[in-house]
């Protein structure tokens, strides 16, 4: 099957063009050509998956549940697929992402290879033209920017950088062919949840891997294993009623677990001790959620953190390194990591930990890298530096709106939305999991699906009444944004440097960028705005 749309002059303009092909992008294309609108997805790689097609890191796997972070849309896709493990690791991922691609026919509607460079909105046709790397011009009523949180690397700028002679990668653009670590001096910078994957297969495999560490995290274990067959069938005899349960939650999933609602402090501490143990040998995220005050009393918080950092003491041997692994920032500031070995990699005798918070990495070097004064020489040096996320990849795009309005401009002290899902001043233009919604503090696929559903219903909504442009007003942006801030301000995320915050990318404005006021909370809205004739909007 072809899709002639694909060329660079289509003969009439798109209804969609939809940039990125991860989850995101698949389930935008696949409820527009449903809907048999006009529409194709323009993708850089030369895959589906996005983060999964990307991040293919030794041990990179989802965080949350596989049985959770899965499409919902489609009740026999559910149904059929079946995951092999607890946590999916990021090959089943993909192959996830590629099965949903072929059973939907979602491929011959995708342009890979492509990267979408510049977009204006042409006030005068309504329409938005697109161009891309291989000088292709697409014209588009509306644009759904499914582009991802967390798809641009962020390499630091470090002295002597290209001057390296071995082996470097990073996290999030790591090859497709199998890397060797055998019998190698290995370096690995960051001890975010990337590193904290990695890190325990790579040292299995290096000769000796030296982790450099500026600001230690909170991890819990994964407890990870094959998927328990009579659990996946228990939630698969009604999996609706399961994902509406996820729906309810705070951060989208969990619902699976139980659930307290008391304090830290009506609790003695024995009955602390024993909860926490009992969310500790459950594993995952759902530590967070071992009592109702934890993410919102520094007190309570204080207290939670105590209890992994007796977790690191007890299982790391040496008690110098065991300090050095210990997070002295409010447990969840920072994302939490969930790991398979991560604090008892550092017994092995091939693994050393180097401190670099008060000694930055002062160069790089042809043979490694000098921090403290002291050269360290590797093979293969392994950036696990993160990511310019939330807004790093839609402002590589020049995106010009009304009167020339250019996006790099107007965010320029920060990202301002409507919703997370509309920007004032650029009419007919969608942002998914953008800034100002919830995005990376939930279940992503879950937050995913909500925001297409939202945008192609207001595309019907549109059709029907016969409208041409929907945007959002400046005051309802504004509101939102002050909205967001408050409810920010009052939480523990501002008090420390995460990428939430901007805080990783060196001139970035720190601006908490996700809607923290909870998933059920914010679908409540967006569905008000919907039955309100989409207040906060100008349809015309
Ligand atoms: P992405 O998957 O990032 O896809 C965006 C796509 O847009 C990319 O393929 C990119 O190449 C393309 N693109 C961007 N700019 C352009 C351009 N200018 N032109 C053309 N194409 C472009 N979330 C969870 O909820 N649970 C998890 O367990 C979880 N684990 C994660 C693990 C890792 C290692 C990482 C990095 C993130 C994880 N996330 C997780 C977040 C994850 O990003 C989302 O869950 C989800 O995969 C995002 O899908 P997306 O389609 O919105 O974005
Ligand atoms: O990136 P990060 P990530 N010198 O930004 C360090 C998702 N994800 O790729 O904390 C020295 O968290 C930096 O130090 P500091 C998830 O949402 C999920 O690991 O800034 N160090 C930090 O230690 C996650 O949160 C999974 O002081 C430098 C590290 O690099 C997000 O993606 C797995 C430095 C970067 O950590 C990003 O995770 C992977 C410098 N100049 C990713 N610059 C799951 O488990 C940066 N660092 C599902």
């Amino acid at each position: 099957m072809t899709n002639s749309y694909l060329s660079s002059a289509p003969s009439e303009p798109l209804d969609v063009l939809i940039v990125g092909a991860g989850f995101a992008g698949m389930y935008a294309l696949h409820r527009a050509l449903t809907s048999n609108r006009r529409a194709i997805a323009i993708e850089r790689g030369n895959g589906v998956g996005g983060t999964w097609f990307w991040n293919r890191y030794p041990g990179a796997r989802c965080d949350i549940q596989s049985m959770e972070y899965s499409y919902s849309f489609d009740a026999e896709l559910q149904q059929s697929w079946s995951w092999n493990e607890r946590y999916a690791g990021q090959p089943e991922i993909l192959d996830y992402a590629n099965h949903v691609a072929d059973r939907f026919g979602l491929r011959p509607h995708i342009q890979f290879e492509t990267t979408v460079t510049q977009m204006v909105y042409l006030e005068d046709q309504k329409l938005w033209e697109t161009q891309t790397t291989n000088g292709d011009r697409y014209l588009s009523r509306f644009c759904v920017m499914a582009t991802g949180c967390l798809s641009s690397t962020n390499l630091p700028d470090f002295d002597g950088l290209s001057s390296f002679q071995g082996e470097a990668y990073h996290t999030g653009q790591w090859p497709h062919e199998p890397v060797d670590f055998a019998g190698k001096n290995v370096g690995i910078i960051g001890t975010g949840s990337s590193a904290i994957q990695s890190i325990p297969i790579i040292a299995e495999q290096c000769k000796h891997l030296t982790i450099f560490q500026r600001t230690a995290n909170y991890s819990i274990p994964a407890h990870n294993g094959p998927i328990d067959e009579a659990y996946a069938a228990s939630i698969k005899a009604d999996y609706d009623h399961f994902r509406t349960q996820n729906k309810a939650m705070f951060a989208g999933f969990g619902a699976h677990q139980t659930r307290w609602d008391d304090s830290v402090f009506d609790a003695d501490e024995e009955t602390r001790q024993a909860r926490f143990e009992t969310r500790w040998q459950e594993g995952g995220l759902g530590f967070s959620s071992s009592f109702n005050d934890t993410g919102s009393d520094l007190t309570a918080n204080q207290i939670a953190a105590e209890f992994v950092r007796n977790k690191i003491r007890s299982t790391v041997d040496d008690p110098v390194t065991a300090e050095l692994l210990c997070p002295d920032q409010v447990i969840g500031c920072k994302r939490v990591c969930v790991d398979t070995n991560y604090y008892a990699t550092f017994n092995r005798s091939n693994v050393s930990l180097v401190n670099v918070k008060d000694q930055p990495i002062e160069t790089i070097t042809p043979s490694g890298l000098i921090t403290g004064g002291q050269e360290y020489n590797f093979d293969m040096l392994v950036f696990a530096t993160g990511f310019d996320a939330m807004t790093g990849t839609l402002l590589k795009i020049d995106i010009r709106g009304q009167d020339g309005l250019c996006l790099q401009e107007k965010w320029a002290e920060g990202p301002k939305t409507y919703l997370g899902l509309a920007i004032a001043g650029f009419p007919n233009f969608f942002t998914v999991s953008g800034p100002g919604s919830p995005s990376v503090l939930s279940n992503m696929i879950v937050t995913i699906e909500q925001h297409i559903n939202w945008i192609m219903d207001c595309l019907e909504h549109l059709s029907a009444s016969g409208a041409q442009t929907i945007e959002a007003t400046q005051e309802a942006e504004s509101d939102w944004v002050e909205l967001g801030n408050t409810i920010a301000d009052g939480t523990l995320f501002p008090t420390c440097n995460s990428w939430y915050l901007g805080a990783n990318v060196p001139g970035k404005p720190r601006i908490f960028m996700p809607f923290v006021g909870g998933f059920p909370t914010y679908v409540e809205i967006c569905d008000q705005v919907q039955q309100t004739d989409y207040r906060g909007f100008t349809i015309q």
